[in-house]
């Protein structure tokens, strides 16, 4: 069975203790559990300051097969961003500017040039979504869909498709990887936890938005005043997930309170903003179809 847990963002001590007190012990190094498997829903970089610990923990469980991993947004960033621009000389596929870099510095300052290079060529193994049979594993947004459209291993030519503004992949794995985002009525904007002024916001892709407005439809992580009915538009390619689908598992909402909740009975997520004062999350699955709130197990980020 499985123990699914949530973005990590280089708070390597609280997963330790995470891994703890969900009964793993180290052999050999590696963190093992006698009946049990972890699945990381990705983001293991950036913002936290142990970086480096955290690959060091999650990568040799990934490869000594302890744990199974999807790729985060802030995986894929990266290689994004430290992939070369197939015209544009001396630049990215993910450009260097401020609001890039920043998001990026503590993992460039955490690690050693070798340090990066490794990790980066171990996040181009990481899948997009896993489906394990009784329960499925993706960092934002399970979308048949979208992911009918999504072929072949991260090669660099994968990786122009999927993050260059014109690329063929961006709109798919954007919404697998980052979420599904709702543009907001003209003059409509609201501020995020980094403090960006933003036009969209991150939906509730797996409720039906029939009968919501923006405001209800909005990702409790993100508040926002308007009451406006969803364009037809959102009503039209809404791609909800369907109530008797096996159970899935996403990170990425930044969620906060002071326990974790579920989203739906067959939807949790498991990011509960360990990188900004909240908890590292977990969920203990047993083979059950539908999900438990008193299945969480959480360690506080300090
Ligand atoms: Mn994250």
């Amino acid at each position: 069975m499985y123990d699914l847990i949530g973005d990590i963002h280089g708070h390597a001590d609280a997963l330790t203790r995470l891994l703890t007190t969900l009964g793993y012990t180290q052999r050999q190094g590696v963190y093992e559990h006698p009946q049990r498997q972890a699945v990381f829903l990705g983001d293991f970089i950036d913002r936290g300051p142990k970086i480096a610990e955290t690959l060091a923990i999650v990568r040799p469980m990934v490869e000594a097969g302890q744990a199974l991993s999807v790729m985060g947004n802030h995986e894929l960033n990266a290689l994004a961003f430290h992939t070369p621009h197939p015209t544009d000389t001396g630049n990215h596929l993910r450009p260097h500017n401020d609001k890039n870099a920043r998001q990026h510095a503590e993992t460039i300052r955490q690690l050693s040039r070798d340090e990066l290079a490794s990790a980066l060529a171990w996040f181009r193994t990481l899948p997009l979504w896993l489906d394990l049979g009784g329960l499925r594993a993706v960092h934002a947004c399970w979308d048949p869909s979208r992911m009918a459209m999504i072929e072949g291993p991260v090669t660099d030519d994968f990786l122009r498709e999927a993050c260059l503004p014109e690329g063929s992949l961006l709109e798919p794995v954007e919404a697998i990887l980052k979420g599904k985002q709702i543009r907001l009525p003209e003059g409509t904007t609201f501020f995020d936890k980094d403090g960006h002024q933003r036009s969209f916001t991150r939906a509730k892709w797996y409720e039906p938005p029939h009968g919501h407005t923006f405001s209800s439809y909005a990702m409790a992580s993100e508040p926002i005043a308007s009451t406006a009915a969803l364009p037809a538009e959102v009503l039209e390619t809404a791609v909800p997930y369907p109530p008797n689908d096996k159970p899935v598992f996403v990170g990425h909402y930044w969620l906060s309170g002071s326990s974790p909740t579920l989203l739906r009975d067959n939807v949790a997520c498991l990011d509960w903003s360990v990188a900004k004062g909240g908890f590292l999350c977990s969920y203990r699955w047993d083979g059950e179809q539908t999900l438990s709130a008193e299945k969480f197990v959480w360690t506080q980020s300090s």
